[in-house]
């Protein structure tokens, strides 16, 4: 574990890559990928869906948490204990003790797209810390700080990183860069994160 700055821990290589993809191709095909909107009415460039006993979702109506799948009408499938374990066992590595995500984003990035840089502040309880896992090809995560735009501190993520947001860097603005073609031996040319929470 590194401590890249005040709240930012870095785990490289901590999970493995085979056993998160296998449970993203079980539960895609239950509930897919889809590219919600902004409450401006912006198409999101990353395609997300969720995990957990709530969901974060996007549309006319803004940000929130949802228990139910809007799209399916039906609860989003529960977080396999074993992402519970490994998410818990590095946050407590990092200081966060009772760290028990609720709710679980997952990502998914093509070549070319990019994430805009954002605060994740839906949820309730912001001493809580994020825990981010990488599955595929690598990106360039960057972390700007209080305002959205200035020189950024750039960490690249490979499959299989784990990085803990937390503490002092919990509310700092941070996106993902435009993802390179790449090629990776099991999801071909894609990208995916997975974004663990305590959301309620
Ligand atoms: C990504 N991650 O790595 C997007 N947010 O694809 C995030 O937006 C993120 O990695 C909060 C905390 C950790 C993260
Ligand atoms: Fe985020």
């Amino acid at each position: 574990m590194e401590e890249l700055m005040p709240g930012v821990f870095l785990f490289r290589g901590y999970v493995n890559e085979e056993d998160i993809f296998n449970t993203i191709v079980e539960l895609k095909a239950e509930t897919p990928f889809r590219h919600m909107v902004t409450p401006g009415g912006k198409k999101i460039n990353v395609a997300g869906f969720s995990m957990g006993q709530c969901g974060w979702y996007s549309d006319r109506r803004g940000y929130r948490y949802e228990k139910i799948d809007p799209l399916s009408n039906k609860p989003w499938p529960s977080i396999p204990d074993y992402l519970t374990e490994i998410t818990g066992q590095a946050a407590a590595k990092a200081g966060f003790e009772d760290f028990a995500p609720d709710s679980c984003f997952i990502n998914m990035y093509k070549p070319g797209v990019r994430l805009t840089a954002h605060i994740d502040q839906d949820e309730q309880d912001f001493s809580q810390p994020i825990v981010s896992i990488s599955v595929g090809v690598s990106a360039i995560f960057q972390i700007f700080g209080e305002k959205r735009g200035g020189k950024a501190f750039n960490i690249r993520l490979n499959g299989g990183d784990l990085l803990i947001f937390g503490g002092p860097a919990r509310r700092l603005y941070h996106g993902v860069k435009k993802l390179e073609p790449q090629s990776h031996p099991l999801t071909g040319d894609i990208r995916y994160n997975l974004t663990f929470r305590k959301a309620l």
